[in-house]
């Protein structure tokens, strides 16, 4: 009885967002992200790295806070940053209708485009991806895009993008959708580059991280901190080391 009391105490205070209060009362921040959407979030050997991890830490340090950072699927990073798994999400979520719904988006920390990526001799436009099948991560703001270009066959998904580029590799599908620059990161990674090419954008994504739904007080200490780290030259130290250039939104 009271085992079943405290669990579903714990299960209680779990399920609600903390304040901005509580977060500096407890000294740490704790911070959501995927770990696998290189340069932007992944691990190196054992090691979670990025720019948003970087980014994510200097937003702590500004704030005085420790940070904590938690690992999970992108699929449902929004919903447990509703149920207060972790106070907020940096995980290169573009800024859809949609999701803001569902929660509250800082300002953004950087602009990107969506492109079709194929094989060589592949389907590299819109128009060429009539008849074709493309893959792409589960839960992605470019699903919806792709699933309205005019006679594309089949739009799949995958968990991730790494297992999207094996079935590209594999031929199992003709296209790839994703993000620019982690397409690139990854094709130098992989030694694809000249194999497989990035075709045209078929989005341009204002990318963001986020809050629960209403946590005002803690979305504009963040956007102060972002503020902050974007005047004194911090994120521009870390753009040019992951990207060589500033990707902040114009
Ligand atoms: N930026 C896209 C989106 O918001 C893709 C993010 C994928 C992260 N692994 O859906």
């Amino acid at each position: 009885m009271l085992l079943t009391l405290a669990l579903a105490l714990s299960a209680t205070a779990s399920a609600t967002p903390r304040t901005l209060d509580q977060i500096k009362a407890s000294g740490t921040l704790k911070l959501g992200t995927e770990g696998a959407f290189p340069p932007f979030n992944f691990y190196q050997g054992k090691t979670l790295t990025g720019f948003e991890v970087d980014l994510g830490n200097a937003l702590g340090k500004a704030l005085g806070l420790k940070v904590e950072w938690v690992v999970q699927p992108f699929d449902g990073l929004l919903i447990a940053l509703n149920q207060g798994r972790f106070d907020a999400v940096v995980a290169s979520h573009a800024i859809t209708p949609e999701r803001q719904k569902a929660v509250t988006f800082l300002n953004p920390h950087y602009c990107s485009t969506v492109n079709i990526v194929a094989r060589k001799g592949g389907p590299l436009s819109r128009q060429a991806l009539a008849g074709k099948t493309v893959g792409t991560q589960i839960g992605t703001a470019q699903i919806p895009i792709l699933q309205a270009i005019p006679g594309i066959k089949d739009v799949r998904t995958f968990p991730n993008d790494q297992t999207v580029l094996s079935a590209l590799q594999a031929g199992r599908v003709d296209a790839w959708s994703s993000n620019g620059p982690v397409v690139a990161y990854m094709l130098k990674q992989t030694g694809q580059g000249g194999k497989i090419l990035i075709g045209e954008a078929i989005s341009r994504e204002r990318n963001a991280g986020a809050v629960a739904k209403g946590n005002t007080a803690l979305q504009g200490a963040l956007n102060a901190a972002l503020t902050r780290v974007q005047a004194d030259g911090t994120y521009a130290k870390l753009s040019q080391k992951w990207f060589g250039q500033d990707i902040r939104c114009q």
